[in-house]
């Protein structure tokens, strides 16, 4: 492979594949593709960047059509708690841009196509344990952005050839860089709270109980999903992965464990709650383990013990 493009590098999720990417690629083969949010140190000196405002059709046919990448991650999107707050932007974002991303990847002939989707894209109708092929039915517009950009996926694979996969992400926990006005942020701003001042306050009930990952296994299901031999899966941008699964009052007794300090209080963002409420516990991944290995490495205890150990190092040296 010689090129990779990777759209909203400067996110949460960005400012970690891209240097695991150029790890596995090296550094001059994978561009990092950002717009307004500036991209983190380690990824702007680490290799090449280009600006991409993947609404801006002609800028993004411009940028495809000079790097000609061989694969494109698709980063750039609007989480749910924002998408509800300004759904001009969102539909912008996750809508056009998507659509822009694959006529560009058909018009330069770009092999692979990855465009992670969320739990967002499943509803109160799904059940509890999301089947990997269910009732999805979502009610925020962030979650009908992802299952347009599932349901666009298979259709440009079976119309086009480009070769468009994506993984189901749960909630991300991450300490590099935060994640902007999604549902499940609670479950990394509760460790800037431990860390900073000892207490949090919890704008979700402490009994909502969501999918959740930390960032290593999410940066591998991507990079998995990217490079695995699927034949001819009728499954390709819409394969689950589960890692972990918890309340914020279950969290809060794992971090009180670690710092009996910690005070966990509530009060509870009904917008953010009516999201949360609508999305499952937990998701059935037994597809995407079958199909092309997929499994996470961290449990809830190992995940807090690595957030605690680096998160604390980036705040207090
Ligand atoms: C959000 O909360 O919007 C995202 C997601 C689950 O996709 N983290």
């Amino acid at each position: 492979m010689n090129k990779i493009l990777v759209t909203g590098a400067s996110g949460q999720i960005g400012s970690e594949l891209v240097p695991a990417l150029r790890a596995k690629y090296s550094d001059e083969n994978v561009i990092a593709g950002w717009r307004r949010k500036p991209l983190t140190d380690e990824v702007a000196v680490g290799g090449p960047s280009v600006h991409i405002d993947v609404t801006n059709r002609a800028e993004v046919e411009k940028v495809v059509k000079s790097i000609k990448p061989d694969y494109i991650y698709h980063l750039s999107s609007i989480l749910s708690a924002s998408a509800e707050l300004n759904r001009q932007a969102a539909y912008a974002v996750n809508f056009e841009g998507v659509f822009n991303v694959l006529e560009a990847a058909v018009a330069n002939k770009t092999a692979r196509v990855v465009i992670p989707s969320s739990i967002g894209a499943f509803g109160p109708e799904t059940p509890r344990i999301a089947p990997n092929d269910t009732i999805q039915k979502p009610t925020g517009l962030y979650g009908i952005s992802k299952v347009f950009g599932e349901l666009m996926g298979n259709y440009y694979y079976s119309a086009t050839g480009v070769d468009v996969r994506g993984v189901r992400l749960p909630g991300i926990i991450s300490w590099k860089v935060e994640p902007a006005a999604g549902t499940t942020d609670y479950a990394v701003a509760i460790f800037y709270g431990a860390i900073l001042e000892c207490r949090y306050t919890c704008y979700l009930g402490p009994d909502t109980r969501l999918p959740m990952m930390y960032m290593p296994d999410a940066v591998n299901s991507l990079i998995g999903v990217a490079e695995a031999d699927l034949g001819d899966s009728r499954h390709r941008a819409d394969f689950n992965v589960n890692a972990v699964s918890f309340t914020p009052s279950e969290l809060a007794a794992v971090i009180k464990k670690r710092m009996p300090e910690f005070e966990m209080t509530y009060e509870v963002d009904p917008l953010r709650q009516a999201i949360a409420d609508s999305w499952p516990d937990a998701l059935d991944d037994s597809v995407a383990r079958e199909e092309w290995g997929w499994s996470p490495q961290f449990e809830l205890a190992t995940m807090v013990e690595d957030m605690f150990t680096n998160l604390t190092k980036k705040l207090k040296g």
